[in-house]
């Protein structure tokens, strides 16, 4: 028998794509044309070699057997996720589609009948946020408000800080204290949790504010059970004592901050007494935490995400927000807070994004939250052609009952970009093909860390996959528009986006430098923006008094409101968060990863499973009046009774039924930004 030629092996850089704070740089190993391991790149200064599990399987995800490789044509009813109901289509027939169908909308109703939806199912800026927003500007289609993820928290930090950014996470090993507060940091931020390790191994403590005993709270010191929403009136609670017993740092106040009287008058009124009421904390725990808060430092606070998906959400976030400026922990290393910190890191959206293409500056905009009320209730243009990208909105978007009907719109043309028949593009007309971030050169800012990489191709498009670049700038050319403006290389983009004078951080970053080591950090000077200079809000100070909010028709002071109203004749608050082995609903196809996340459950308390005649293992109904799903119970004592929560963005295959969490999460908007509520749908839980 002949002897096969040995595969050439190699060893590449990439950076992980995914919607995750870590933006971890990657080390690939490739064997001929296939990717046979990804691990964490050693030499990165915050990855340090480690990844998560998810990404580990990402060989399993390039070269899965069921990666669309080529461009498909619906031919069945829509709905449905057979093959058969697609044909093969080359990309000219493909393109030639698409091109006549805008016309033809553009002709009959105007470009704002054409909807793009997309979010971040790839993190690289010319392929989430280049091309493709140049093309729906050019074309004057209705604009996309990207409000599915943080903004309502983005928006009420803002509010007391300026701008969405905190410190250098590489600091927080010398924190003392740390509070992770809506945050499941060990599935969604595992390299804040290799640093707070490191401060723990130097005396740190660590608490968890969350609704759920969940992988963060077994590896916390300390679990503080909240009620889902609640999160404003225990910080107020805190601010109440750190007040009265005097824990407060005057001066650091007196200097930073304005509104203080203003926001001591409110805290008064929550003492821990009303707070055990509101959040569910006992008044002694409310005390405890209050006066470690006060004493230890540095004390830091990881915000997370979980807090604000709630109806009130922003000022949740704008409420914990003011907590490091009471006790001035902002100018000690290591304390302060994240929320999140892409300030450090933004690029010249302007340039790449180019808004100014945008003809008329009245154009619509449709809330990305309310997909299925603009697919079913605009009027003048309707929706009538849809372009999805970097999204599966059949899962992830809420109220999936309303959007899988307007999906269904036999009058609606849908177009699906992406790397698998996802339950979105059951519904589309045309699917096409897209590449991994493997095969495409882009660039990679964190929106935690303090690092912007590039990621160059480590092997070449499979099948007929284009990125989303190409595919926008293709497109571009052939609907006729500016060649100097879609003709460009992927490399002039990037160029492009890092000339940014503004930002002074990016100052020594360059396309050469990048390609050459492959990251480099943004150039913060001190421990954080807030001690560099003035405060960038409206006074110059942390403003823990807001005219901005006043004048929007908020609280100017930090404040509580409960969630779930309107909806109070059902006895649960429903939490439906991300896993740990998907990515939101990336992974969700991948049989090794279900096979470890084993299956939707819901977790309940058991004093309520026990009222209901509900054990675990049972099969319960989960409904309200927007939909139902069928799910399996772990009665347990994980959250508070009256609340139930589930992990993970499963795809329709995941539930017996095939409605998916989403059915029960509504579309109404958070308090500031227009946020997604996804955390406070109220639902019944009936026996099945
Ligand atoms: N493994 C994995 N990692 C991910 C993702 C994923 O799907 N899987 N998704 C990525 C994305 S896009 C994002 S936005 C982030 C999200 O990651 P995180 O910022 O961690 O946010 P969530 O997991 O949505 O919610 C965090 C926690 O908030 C809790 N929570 C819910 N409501 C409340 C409340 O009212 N108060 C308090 N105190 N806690 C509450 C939830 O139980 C949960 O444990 O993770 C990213 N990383
Ligand atoms: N119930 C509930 N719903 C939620 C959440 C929750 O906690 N609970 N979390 C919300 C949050 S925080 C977020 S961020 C959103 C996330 O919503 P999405 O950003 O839609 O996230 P994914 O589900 O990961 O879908 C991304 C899709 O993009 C595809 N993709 C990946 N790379 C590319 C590419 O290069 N080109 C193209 N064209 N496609 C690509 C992937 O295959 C995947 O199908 O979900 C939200 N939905
Ligand atoms: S998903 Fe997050 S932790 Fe996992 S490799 Fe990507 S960036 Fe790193
Ligand atoms: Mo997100």
């Amino acid at each position: 028998m002949a002897e096969s030629p040995r595969e050439e092996v190699r060893f590449a850089r990439s950076v992980c794509p995914l919607d995750c704070p870590d933006t971890c740089a990657l080390k690939v190993k490739i064997e001929g044309e296939r990717i046979v391991s990804v691990d964490g790149h050693p030499d990165h200064p915050v990855t340090r070699g480690s990844i998560c599990n998810k990404v580990r399987n990402m060989p399993d995800r390039v070269h899965h057997p069921e990666r669309l490789m080529y461009p498909l044509r619906r031919v069945g009813p829509k709905g449905s996720a057979e093959r058969s109901a697609f044909e093969r289509i080359s990309w000219e027939e493909a393109y030639g589609e698409i091109v006549g169908r805008m016309n033809e909308a553009i002709a009959e109703y105007g470009p704002e009948a054409i909807l793009p939806y997309s979010f971040y199912g790839n993190m690289g800026i010319i392929n989430a946020e280049g091309m493709d927003r140049r093309f729906f500007h050019r074309l004057g289609a209705t604009r996309l408000e990207r409000t599915i993820c943080s903004v309502a928290g983005d928006v009420g930090y803002k509010y007391t800080m300026g701008v969405n950014t905190g410190i250098d996470p590489e600091n927080t090993v010398h924190a003392k204290l740390i509070l992770i507060w809506g945050c499941n940091m060990v599935s969604t931020n595992m390299h804040q949790v290799m640093y707070a390790t490191e401060a723990r191994k130097r005396g740190a403590r660590i608490v968890h504010i969350d609704v759920h005993r969940n992988r963060t709270s077994a590896w916390a010191d300390e679990f503080i059970a909240v009620r889902p929403g609640t999160d404003a009136a225990l910080a107020l609670g805190i601010m109440h004592v750190l007040i009265r017993e005097g824990l407060t740092d005057a001066a650091y106040i007196a200097e930073h901050t304005v509104g203080y009287e203003e926001l001591a008058a409110q805290a008064a009124a929550y003492s821990p007494e009303r707070v055990e009421e509101i959040a569910g904390v006992p008044a002694d725990t409310v005390i405890r935490l209050a006066r470690e808060y006060g004493t230890a430092s540095p004390a830091f606070i990881r915000i997370g995400n979980g807090l604000q998906h709630h109806d009130n959400g922003g000022m949740a976030v704008r409420t914990i927000a003011c907590l490091p400026a009471l006790t001035g922990q902002w100018r000690v290393r290591g304390g302060g807070a994240i929320k999140g910190n892409g300030y450090y890191t933004s690029v010249n959206a302007m340039r790449l994004e180019r808004p100014d293409l945008l003809a008329d500056k009245s154009t619509r905009t449709v809330n990305m939250n309310q997909l299925g009320n603009a697919l079913l209730d605009l009027r003048e243009p309707p929706v009538k052609l849809l372009f999805v990208y970097n999204s599966n909105p059949a899962v992830v978007a809420p109220d999936s009952g309303r959007v899988r009907k307007g999906l269904l719109r036999e009058d609606l043309f849908t177009v699906v970009h992406d790397l698998f028949l996802t339950d979105t593009c059951k519904y589309a007309d045309l699917v096409l093909p897209a590449t991994s971030h493997f095969e495409n050169l882009d660039l990679y800012a964190s929106y935690w860390h303090l690092y912007i990489q590039l990621g160059e191709p480590v092997m070449e498009p499979m099948g007929e996959c284009k990125s989303n670049f190409t595919l926008f700038k293709e497109l571009g050319l052939r609907m006729g528009f500016e060649p100097e403006v879609f003709g460009i290389t992927e490399e002039q983009m990037i160029r492009e986006a890092l000339d940014y004078p503004d930002n002074p951080y990016l100052a020594g970053i360059s396309f050469e430098r990048l390609r050459e080591r492959g990251w480099m950090k943004a150039g913060l000077q001190g421990l954080s923006l807030y001690d560099e200079g003035t405060v960038p809000t409206p006074s110059g100070k942390i403003e823990l008094y807001s005219e901005r909010m006043r004048l929007a028709g908020l609280s100017p002071v930090p404040d509580y409101a409960p969630v779930g109203l309107g909806e109070e004749d059902l006895p649960f608050l429903l939490v439906a968060g991300p896993n740990h082995g998907f990515l939101n609903s990336t992974f969700g196809n991948q049989e090794k990863l279900k096979k470890l996340e084993k299956r939707p459950t819901l977790h309940m308390h058991r004093d309520d499973a026990a009222a209901l005649g509900i054990e675990s293992g049972d099969r319960v109904r989960v409904r309200n009046g927007r939909g139902e799903i069928r799910i399996v119970v772990d009665a347990a004592e994980n959250v508070l009774p009256g609340v139930l929560v589930t992990q993970g963005l499963w795809w329709e295959d995941g539930y017996e039924g095939g409605q998916t969490v989403n059915a029960l999460t509504s579309q109404k908007l958070a308090d500031m930004g227009g946020g997604a509520t996804f955390f406070s749908a109220r639902v019944e839980v009936l026996p099945s």
